[in-house]
């Protein structure tokens, strides 16, 4: 017991009430479409979304607001219903700068497919919906797609020493979009990679 409460029962100061990440030192930050435009396969479509329409925003604590190895970041991000096209919104995706750090991520609300992808770009999708747990190996790269009309929402944890490689992803994407068709998300292969076991 720390001396200095006195024997007080101390008040948490973070909260997830509803799914909603609050509470003291909580970090905001937020992608636009126009900010992760060259994701999308129809880049006409894209020119007829207004600039500054938001895809999603994450809500994240940081401890000590560091990097310390040992430590835990925690995150939710909240993605809206935009579709790009046929195409639905997606995460930027990243690997983890350090490999060998893996991730949880969990669905809260809403529903969605995340795709795993490894470094020779096997992939695999899984459903995500209000209490799915998905456990992400620290060598596979991570991204969310909100196949809902409503918003979507999910946690993730992760180490606070992970880092984030988006450029590895960023010249070729993912072998996998996410496409409605009628109404139903659907995949699509743009390359012939193999399923992730
Ligand atoms: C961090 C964790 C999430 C994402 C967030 C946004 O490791 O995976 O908090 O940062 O979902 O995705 P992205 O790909 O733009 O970082
Ligand atoms: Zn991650």
């Amino acid at each position: 017991m720390n001396p200095e409460n006195n024997g007080k029962i101390l008040i948490p100061e973070l909260f997830l009430a509803k799914g909603r990440l609050t509470g003291k030192g909580i970090s905001y930050s937020s992608r636009t479409i126009a900010s992760i435009g060259s994701l999308f396969e129809d880049k006409n479509a894209i020119e007829k979304i207004p600039k500054d329409t938001i895809a999603y925003e994450v809500a994240s604590y940081f401890p000590d607001g560091s990097c310390s190895p040992g430590s835990l970041n925690f995150g939710i991000t909240y993605m809206y219903p935009v579709k790009v096209g046929r195409e639905y919104v997606m995460t930027k995706g990243h690997f983890h700068s350090n490999r060998a750090d893996a991730e949880y991520y969990w669905g809260i609300e809403g529903e969605g497919i995340l795709l795993l992808m490894d470094e020779e770009r096997n992939c695999r999708a899984e459903r995500v919906f209000p209490g799915s747990l998905h456990y992400i190996p620290g060598n596979l790269a991570h991204r969310m797609v909100n196949t809902g009309n409503v918003l979507f929402s999910f946690g993730a944890c992760w180490p606070s020493d992970a880092g984030h490689d988006y450029e590895s992803i960023e010249a070729n994407g993912f072998p996998i979009r996410v496409i409605e068709n009628n109404g139903i998300a659907e995949l699509k292969k743009t390359d012939d990679s193999l399923c992730l076991q």
